[in-house]
């Protein structure tokens, strides 16, 4: 893909956003940095799917929405939890399963959920959010709020039913929805290319909606892709579908480095990571005059100590109460039911 940015660099960004849109990044590649070490050093136990290199795609799409806006996200979704303001305290906390977490520590990664700042949860079923954002859509159309809901699934979920069944509903009824495609080339290690014959925006056309595919690297181009699917969704004109072509650094999950799985090459890696979403944004911010370096390293420099504050906090967040084990389990417990495994 050319990457002209001379071009492609927008006169009208004012400077604080395009320095937002690096902070954001930046708190992503952090985040998952860390959790990669707590991971090793078994602070976290289970699985993380992590997101690096795929940071312009959620902080691109996130920075054109607001925070009653709502996004459902992917069992790889500590990206879009971070970009829609997601608290790093509490994500931590939730990962080394402490009561300060998101989910009280009982959820872990693919769990988190915060619904006050529209984040309507992770999702471990590939395509599952799809459905759950064409319903708060529909509410928000029938109740006349002006807002939007964001459906991010990867390149895996796009032969899945619900993803359809979900496309179809959003657009017969022009639901405010934005469809967005993360395709990162695999799902776990079957290249998209090997089970599906259309580029997934392809799709979009078979539904009636607008369906774009957009340099996922470019946190710029995903940005005003964004827009322009906001302002139709706003309109009341309906949903469109963007796919961002994009690349995920590690393997499918944390596990897989400890794996001899050779579905993709280093050199492959290699490539994708010359063109590296913070990188390329960081030059073209310098190159345009809206930052200079130190204000990026300044910049850096704020996000490790949000993230080391974050691990601490979760570190020192007491983990669960045996006892209260089936707490928070039912919206509304059963009062005369006896704890699992407990004799009556
Ligand atoms: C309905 C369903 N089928 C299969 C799985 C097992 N599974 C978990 S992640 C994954 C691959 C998803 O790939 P993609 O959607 O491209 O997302 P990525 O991991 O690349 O971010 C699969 C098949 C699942 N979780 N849900
Ligand atoms: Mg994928």
């Amino acid at each position: 893909m050319e990457h002209n940015i001379e071009a492609s660099m927008s006169n009208i960004m004012p400077a604080p956003f395009a320095r937002s849109l690096y902070y954001h990044m930046a708190r992503i590649r952090r985040f998952e940095d860390r959790v990669v070490t707590l991971v090793d050093d078994n602070e976290i136990a289970g699985v993380c799917h992590e997101y690096s290199g795929q940071e312009a795609v959620a902080v691109g799409i996130c920075g054109a929405l607001t925070t009653s806006d709502i996004v459902t996200s992917t069992h790889r979704g500590h990206g879009h939890t971070l970009a829609k303001g997601g608290d790093v305290g509490r994500m931590f906390a939730e990962l080394l399963a402490r009561t300060g977490g998101y989910n009280k520590g009982r959820g872990g990664s693919m769990h988190i959920a915060d619904v006050g700042i529209g984040i309507f949860g992770a999702n471990g079923i590939v395509g599952a959010g799809a459905p759950i954002a064409c319903g708060a859509a529909h509410k928000f159309k029938a109740a006349r709020e002006n807002r939007v809901a964001v459906s991010f699934f990867g390149d895996g979920a796009i032969n899945q039913g619900v993803l359809h069944e979900a496309m179809n509903l959003a657009a017969i009824w022009d639901l405010p929805v934005i469809f967005v495609c993360e395709n990162n080339q695999y799902a776990i290690s079957t290249p998209l290319k090997e089970v599906t014959i259309l580029d997934p925006y392809v799709r979009a056309q078979s539904y009636g909606m607008p369906g774009v595919c957009v340099d996922g690297m470019d946190v710029e181009a995903v940005y005003h892709a964004a827009l322009t699917a906001t302002e139709r969704a706003r309109s009341g004109k309906g949903p469109t579908f963007i796919e961002c072509q994009t690349y995920r650094y590690f393997g499918h999950y944390t596990g897989e480095r400890h794996m001899k799985m050779n579905y993709r090459s280093q050199e492959e890696l290699d490539r994708w990571k010359l063109r590296d979403p913070i990188t390329i944004w960081a030059e073209r911010m310098m190159q345009s005059g809206l930052c200079a370096q130190e204000e990026i390293e300044a910049i850096d420099a704020e996000v490790n100590i949000e993230i080391d504050r974050g691990v601490e906090f979760a570190r020192s967040s007491p983990p669960p109460n045996q006892a209260e084990a089936l707490d928070c389990m039912y919206a509304v417990p059963y009062p005369n039911t006896p704890a699992w495994g407990v004799e009556s």
